[in-house]
């Protein structure tokens, strides 16, 4: 019987190893966590606990508010702000910051996330997810102000999510690698499943919404073109396609079994770099790709090295196989030269 190593077993033991996860870091994820379990069990209940459906309002994205959106905010909200792990918290939910309020410590971090991301899929029992991010907040300055969390994702501290799907799965980087831990419901305690997760730098599978491809980019259009064209065409092998439009579900499967990801910049809103969140979802998953191996690109820079002018701003993705991404970001460069 193998032993189980627990989250919490996990995190002291990285610790040990390489100093990477601090006395508060750890803190802070294990209490994420345990939101998350909390999530999970809300989900659960399905039309059971009156937790479906929209709640009539909407978000800072002008976006219809599910149920779940709002519960789940609540729940990361309240679990996170009295431990004196944290200075402040910004969500896909909340248009300004959270303050951790005065009458609770206040720590080094700042939590950023998407409390559930993929809602739509929600009412149909589809796989859907809490993405979170962890930056450091700067200490050359008393408080805390939104200005603090504008940091590029090359900073992060932590990058996860919780996937809430026919297992509830958290997935984990503190810069060490991506490990993955399956909820226990018997313990009620996350189990370290799998580490040091690798993603293949080539693949045949490709995700992107097809519906769109009239208003892609030109380079966006060419990559398809050529991977529908498959064993016959200039990529000399066939490709398989997944979109089961949960970003969360999306970057799992390709964690699992690598793949390619994008939802790149279209016409249809040209003024927007694309439909995506840089702060709370390109950058948390962009980090646990390329930990893994794998490669996170707007199609014109590293999504990492974005810098941030808004909290909510959105972003071009492109990431998974490594060599994919890069073939992308070449045939935006041979655009761009060809004026
Ligand atoms: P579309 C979910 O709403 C989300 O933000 C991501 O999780 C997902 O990848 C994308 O939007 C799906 O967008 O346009 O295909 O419905």
């Amino acid at each position: 019987m193998s032993k189980k190593v627990s989250l919490t077993r996990y995190l002291v033991e990285q610790q040990r190893v390489d100093g990477l996860i601090p006395g508060q870091l750890r803190l802070l994820i294990e209490v994420v966590a345990r939101a998350c379990k909390r999530i999970s069990f809300e989900i659960n209940k399905g039309a059971l606990g009156h937790v479906m459906g929209s709640a009539g309002s909407e978000n800072v994205q002008g976006e219809v508010q599910k149920k779940l959106d709002i519960i789940a905010n609540e729940v990361l909200i309240e679990a996170n702000e009295w431990g004196g792990h944290l200075a402040a918290m910004a969500s896909e939910e909340m248009e300004g910051i959270y303050v951790v309020p005065n009458r609770y410590p206040q720590g080094e971090y700042l939590l950023l996330f998407d409390p559930l991301d993929g809602s739509s899929n929600i009412d149909v029992n589809v796989s859907i997810g809490t993405i979170f991010s962890v930056l450091e907040k700067p200490q050359d300055h008393p408080g805390v102000t939104v200005d603090d969390f504008l940091q590029p994702g090359s900073k992060q501290v932590a990058a996860g999510y919780c996937i809430f799907g026919p297992q509830t799965t958290l997935v984990l980087t503190v810069g060490d690698g991506v490990a993955m831990f399956t909820l226990d419901r018997e313990q009620g305690s996350f189990i370290l499943v799998e580490e040091n997760i690798r993603i293949p730098e080539d693949t045949q599978e490709f995700s992107i919404n097809m519906s769109n491809m009239r208003h892609w980019d030109p380079a966006i259009r060419r990559y398809i073109d050529e991977c529908l064209e498959g064993a016959d065409g200039p990529r000399g092998k066939n490709f398989n396609m997944r979109w089961i439009a949960s970003m969360v579900a999306d970057i799992h499967r390709i964690l699992c079994r690598g793949g390619i990801f994008m939802y790149p910049w279209d016409k249809r809103e040209p003024q927007k770099p694309g439909k995506l969140r840089l702060m709370y979802e390109a950058n948390p998953m962009g980090w646990l790709i390329e930990q893994a191996g794998g490669a996170a690109s707007t199609g014109h820079q590293r999504i990492l090295e974005v810098q941030p002018s808004q909290l909510h701003q959105r972003v071009s993705v492109i990431m998974g196989a490594k060599n994919e991404v890069e073939r992308i970001d070449r045939y935006y460069q041979e655009l761009e030269a060809s004026g």
